[in-house]
Parts: C-alpha cells; structure tokens; sequence
C-alpha cells in the first residue's frame, strides 16, 4: 500500500486583528456649532434717528391728512410723503428749511418719497402740494 497523501494543513494563520475600540463614537460633541444667531431684528416701524424726528404725511383725496407737525431746532425730520391718490399728482413742498425750499418731485399716486428736512431758526414753516396749492400744513419748530 503506498497512499500518499500530502495534507498539507493550511493553518489559516487567523490573525483576526481585533481591533478594539469599536468606532468612535461622538466624542467631541461639545464643540463649535451651536448657532446661537442673535439677529437684533428692528422691526417695520418708524424709525427716528438719531436726535430728529419721523412723520408720515398722506395725500388723499386731494388733501395732507396731517397738517401739525412739530420739530426741533437743528435735529432732522425724516418725511415720508405717501401719495394715495390714483393718477394724481401732488408733491410736498416745505418752506425754508435751513437749505431752503425742499420738496419731493411730482409724482402721480400711488407713490411713496421721502424728505429730509432741518430747520435752523424756530418758526411756523409751512408746507403745501406744488399742483394743490390749497393742499397745505404747517411745522412748528422750536
Ligand atoms: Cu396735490
């Protein structure tokens, strides 16, 4: 009998090479993005700037809806001219400001402008609509 038989054993060198530790796993969780966006959200309203004063005039129907205003002497008073009026045109026109005369070109409504306007001498100054000159107010400054 002659059988031969080359077992080679295949020692399956198993290096399983456990690696431990398995994953890591959120280890720096304390960091960076905790967005904390404190967004200082001025809202729509009017705003008054620094030292002056802000007011709205609206034309409707062919007439200022405010004719009293009051202002300081040297503080700025931002304008908001609202024309209301469909198709028609009105403008406003303030009397000697510390520059002058100031007003908002004429403009068919619906439209918005503005008008910045200072005073350098206390007074009644008046204000009217270039194409209504019965379209009137008055800024008391002191
Ligand atoms: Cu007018």
């Amino acid at each position: 009998m002659h059988t031969a038989r080359c077992a080679v054993p295949l020692l399956a060198l198993a290096l399983i090479t456990t690696t431990c530790g398995g994953g890591d796993h959120a280890t720096g969780a304390a960091d960076g993005l905790t967005s904390a966006a404190t967004a200082p959200a001025p809202e729509g309203s009017l705003p008054v700037g620094d030292g002056g004063g802000a007011v709205t005039i609206v034309a409707q129907n062919i007439s200022f809806d405010t004719t009293e205003i009051s202002a300081r002497v040297g503080e700025s008073l931002d304008i908001t001219f609202d024309n209301r009026d469909n198709g028609l045109q009105h403008s406003l026109h303030v009397r000697d400001t510390a520059t002058g005369d100031q007003k908002t070109e004429i403009a068919a409504g619906p439209v918005t402008q503005t008008l910045q306007v200072t005073f350098d001498r206390a007074g009644e100054h008046r204000y009217f609509c270039d194409v209504h000159p019965f379209m009137t107010g008055t800024i008391t400054v002191e």
